[in-house]
């Protein structure tokens, strides 16, 4: 059995010393600087040290190999796009177009993405690939496609207007560049910003290690998020919402549609989290799990400086990647902890009734106003979920899923990591079933009474009942 603690040790390997060197100078530097040299000196001469050497880039080197050089990066609900090798280049091919997009069953849009997807395909390679990229648009209007956080020549960059012509609808452009750098990154369209972002336009951008410093994940994963303002009964996002956003998503899908990762007893699990839109920071949260923040925008992360966290905060623009070793079987929630975050559509402006007694109230309001009302804080947001049928067209319910033992009362920026032990694929392998005894259920009259607990017993006090749908 693998422990927590081992890995945290071991994964040390990360070190990261490339990225020490390059903020602090060389070790072998500071070691053999003169004893009365001022330190001044040498710390000045370090501030203007590039991060990355830009004059003489490293060489391009052969492509990488999947299983070879890395572990593939899995994107939940998407795909990586495909390439193939043309005189030593990796070959990609971007396609900017309409696309009839379903967040969830029972809620469709017509998004903007890549290559039939929203978000885009995630762009795989590795560090000291060479890559060429072809960008097709189908769109309605002019684009161009920058690579977020990517070090490439100015003219590649690909900022409409101000590094490239932008592209008309039909024309294709070609980008070529070596990778100099590993991590997570993103891609995204640079004309027309705010309205090509706002129905999809991005996607990710995973350059894996050349030679990693640290053990290859066993499951890799990659997220995007995302946050759309959908009002019920429309199909096109709107670009012009400034804050309040009604639907938020990990890779363009709302729970229970968001596919869950599945890693077996013992992998060791990367998340990478990445956002470039729209207008807020997200504080991605796993539940069951500590796990060592390894990656930032600039990639590696020296061990030392590696923090061990329960929740990262993942600014509009950034990317975060996280590694941990799955040591504890069962189905571990990840989410958005704003609490609006993990709902779906809250548009309908309702004075605050907490506390009221509803009455007949909610029955007027459903028949004459809104079908779907309900008023918070008496049955649970999730009972929503089982208004389906009765809520506007095109949306869903607030909040909510079946779950294994009642109703999920989220929806959104939500969803499950399943660890197993003894599975022979990665399929989702249903609801997980807990150990005897270890799940928190009604106290009985006995318990009450030896601990000295002065509540109510249950009317009752029935058996708790634990099943199993899937
Ligand atoms: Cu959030």
């Amino acid at each position: 059995m693998i422990t927590r603690r081992k890995f945290l040790t071991s994964a040390g390997a990360l070190a990261g010393s490339a990225a020490v060197l390059q903020k602090l100078g060389s070790a072998q530097e500071v070691r053999t600087r003169e004893p009365n040299k001022p330190r001044e000196t040498t710390a000045a001469a370090n501030r203007n040290k590039p991060l990355i050497e830009r004059v003489d880039p490293k060489p391009t080197l052969p492509p990488g190999e999947a299983g070879k050089d890395y572990t593939p990066v899995i994107t939940p609900n998407n795909i990586s796009l495909p390439w193939k090798v043309i005189d030593g280049v990796k070959v990609y091919h971007l396609v900017a177009e309409n696309v009839d997009h379903e967040f969830a069953p029972g809620m469709r849009a017509k998004c903007w993405g890549f290559n039939g997807h929203v978000h885009g395909p995630t762009i795989e390679a590795v560090e000291g690939d060479r890559v060429r990229i072809y960008v097709t648009n189908n769109l309605p209007e002019a684009t161009s496609v920058h690579w977020h956080g990517i070090l490439v020549p100015n003219g590649m960059d690909g900022v409409g207007g101000l590094t490239q012509k932008n592209i008309q609808p039909g024309e294709t452009f070609r980008y070529e560049f070596t990778l100099r750098q590993h991590g997570t990154q993103m891609y995204h369209s640079h004309s027309d910003e705010m309205t090509q972002m706002a129905l999809g336009t991005m996607g990710m951008f995973v350059i894996h290690p050349r030679r990693p410093k640290a053990e290859r994940p066993d499951r890799d994963f990659a997220f995007m998020l995302g946050e759309w303002r959908l009002d019920t009964g429309t199909s096109r996002p709107n670009p012009n919402e400034m804050t309040d956003f009604n639907v938020f998503t990990f890779n363009a899908k709302i729970f229970p549609a968001t596919e869950p990762m599945v890693a077996k007893l013992g992998d060791r699990v990367r998340i990478r989290i990445a956002s470039v839109a729209v207008m807020d920071h997200h504080p991605i949260h796993l539940h069951g799990y500590q796990f060592r923040v390894t990656e930032t925008d600039g990639g590696q992360i020296p061990e030392s400086a590696q923090q061990v966290e329960t929740t990262v905060l993942v600014g509009v623009g950034q990317s975060r990647t996280f590694d941990f070793v799955a040591d504890a079987p069962g189905d571990w929630p990840m989410h958005c902890h704003m609490t609006h975050h993990v709902m779906t559509q809250m548009g309908d402006k309702f004075p605050n009734t907490i506390g009221v007694q509803p009455g007949k109230l909610d029955e007027k309001i459903r028949a004459s106003l809104l079908p779907g009302y309900m008023t918070m804080g008496t049955n649970g947001m999730g009972e929503m979920a089982e208004m389906h049928m009765k809520v506007p067209r095109n949306s869903l319910p607030m909040v909510g899923a079946p779950g294994p033992f009642d109703v999920i009362d989220m929806s959104g920026l939500l969803t499950l990591l399943k660890v197993r032990e003894g599975i022979t694929s990665y399929e989702d392998p249903g609801w997980y079933q807990n150990p005897p005894g270890t799940v928190a259920g009604i106290a009985t009259a006995d318990q009450l009474r030896r601990d000295g607990i002065d509540a109510p017993t249950a009317p009752s006090a029935p058996e708790t009942h634990h099943h199993h749908p899937g």
